[in-house]
């Protein structure tokens, strides 16, 4: 029986149940399950509703289920993946103790001085190398009335509990926490034991390819998937599953995951710990096969989503874009990466007043909003290159933004570089191919698990879809 690998991938917007399969040209994808998400205001705070979405995973692993069935095939494997940085708080018996908090909640506000009064930033970036977002799981944990008994498990991670009954942390997703040491790719109890953190809070790490467990019988009566159907840790942070899956056939290529946010930067073999990056703000998070994504978490399509949710029926995408397009170059920028745009409601509001101008039309708004992006990535492009000693020849754009041409043409114009737009799906992409790997379906070696990066990366340049954008116009719009 042929077989099929199920991608989980959930993003701040919206989740997908999508089905990886490998031809002999490659790997394709067909989505079989969508379904919204969105935080909500429960309990006084910014939650995601988590039982809602695992009823949705549920949903469309039994739609997976269906389809392979009627065409002779066999779903092998699972494979999670979602934003990062979040959890849900879960007691001995494994019970949630609540909805998980989401990142968009201030309930860290009043935190970060007390995390930062026990080990001042400077010392949490030498160890963790991580950038200071004022959401990192480390100060959400602060913000906790109690960590006793309990275990926090991300969000993946959860979803993979639920589904196996297995507690284990991912590691790229344990690299966005502030907690994992950047250069033992351990969690530091260094810090765990400063910030007052119990030792147990995380379940024990587990590298992308790794088994998690088959499913528990009351899912595989649910789905009627067979109890062999196992769940394999993929890139669980979304952004190393997009970055696994960037389609570069070069060293010195850089990448932006462009989605709800921009995730700016390059691949690198070891963290850079420097004085220079963290007054940067850059990150090093873990990738597959233990690379680092040395990058900046940048302002992303949120802002834009955010307008058309208010904006309502009246002003569509695709229309707004175009006039958007019509505009001419040079017009008012904002600091697409600054905190105020972290919360959600009254964006266009909060769009005009930090342009300082007016901001008459909606297509002024979406203007402002992608040539303060390109201003953005542009710069930190730059400052990747500075940092990491690594040039930078080509920029992939992959994810939703990757289908803006709008954006992706100011990125080429404002960094001066040729971008490669595509594949919009990378995240599902690399969730399914690390699991292909998995089942030794993929590359070289006697069952194809000796497969790299490479490996992947050429398998997804075999059937991705990407669009070349030169920098053809002048850039009135260049970096300042
Ligand atoms: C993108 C992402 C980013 C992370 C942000 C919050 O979806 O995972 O990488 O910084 O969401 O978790």
């Amino acid at each position: 029986m042929k077989s099929v690998y199920a991608a989980v991938d959930i993003g701040a917007s919206s989740g997908r149940v999508i089905l990886g399969r490998m031809g002999t040209d490659g790997p394709s994808l067909e989505v079989i399950h969508r379904f919204p998400n969105g935080v909500q205001e429960t309990d006084g705070a910014l939650r995601w509703d988590i039982d809602a979405l695992f009823v949705e995973v549920l949903h469309g692993l039994t739609l997976a289920r269906e389809l392979t069935d009627a065409k002779g095939e066999r779903v092998v494997s699972i494979g999670v993946d979602t934003w990062a940085v979040d959890y849900g708080l879960v007691n001995d018996d494994g019970a949630l103790a609540s909805q998980p908090h989401s990142y968009r909640d201030s309930r860290t506000t009043g935190v970060l001085d007390r995390v930062h009064g026990k080990v001042p930033f400077d010392r949490l970036y030498e160890t963790t190398g991580l950038q200071f977002l004022p959401f990192n799981t480390v100060y959400q944990l602060a913000a906790e009335p109690s960590l006793e008994n309990v275990q926090a498990l991300l969000i993946p991670d959860l979803l993979g509990f639920w589904l196996t009954g297995k507690r284990r942390t991912e590691i790229t997703n344990a690299s966005t926490t502030g907690l994992l040491d950047a250069s033992t790719g351990n969690f530091s109890s260094h810090l765990l034991d400063a910030l007052d953190i119990p030792r147990r809070i995380f379940p024990t790490l587990m590298e992308p390819g790794e088994t998690l467990g088959t499913l528990l019988p009351s899912i595989t009566e649910r789905t009627g998937l067979d109890s062999a159907t196992t769940v394999i840790a993929v890139g669980s942070h979304d952004t190393a599953s997009a970055v696994a899956a960037v389609p570069a056939g070069v060293d010195n290529f850089a990448y932006i995951s462009s989605g709800t946010w921009s995730l700016v930067g390059v691949e690198l073999s070891e963290p850079i710990l420097t004085e220079a990056g963290r007054a940067a703000n850059f990150t090093n998070e873990r990738g597959v096969d233990g690379t680092i994504r040395y990058l900046r978490n940048c302002g992303g399509l949120w802002l834009l989503q955010e307008c058309l949710r208010e904006w309502g029926r009246s002003v569509t995408l695709e229309q707004v874009l175009a006039e958007a397009a019509e505009l001419p170059a040079g017009g008012p920028r904002i600091d697409a990466d600054s905190d105020d745009f972290i919360a959600p409601e009254k964006m266009p509001h909060r769009i005009r007043s930090a342009a300082g101008e007016a901001l008459e039309s909606p297509a002024a708004v979406v203007r402002c909003i992608l040539d303060s992006l390109a201003q953005v990535y542009a710069r930190t492009l730059e400052q990747a290159a500075q940092l990491s000693g690594k040039p930078i020849d080509v920029v992939h754009i992959v994810g939703g933004g990757s289908q803006n041409r709008l954006l992706c043409q100011l990125t080429a114009d404002v960094t001066g570089l040729p971008v490669l737009a595509g594949p919009v799906e990378a995240t599902a992409l690399g969730n399914v191919l690390v699991q292909a790997r998995a089942d030794g379906a993929l590359g070289a070696g006697a069952l194809g698990t000796g497969a790299t990066l490479d490996d992947i990366r050429t398998a997804v340049r075999s059937t991705a879809q990407t669009t070349r954008y030169e920098p053809s116009r002048q850039t009135e719009t260049a970096l300042t």
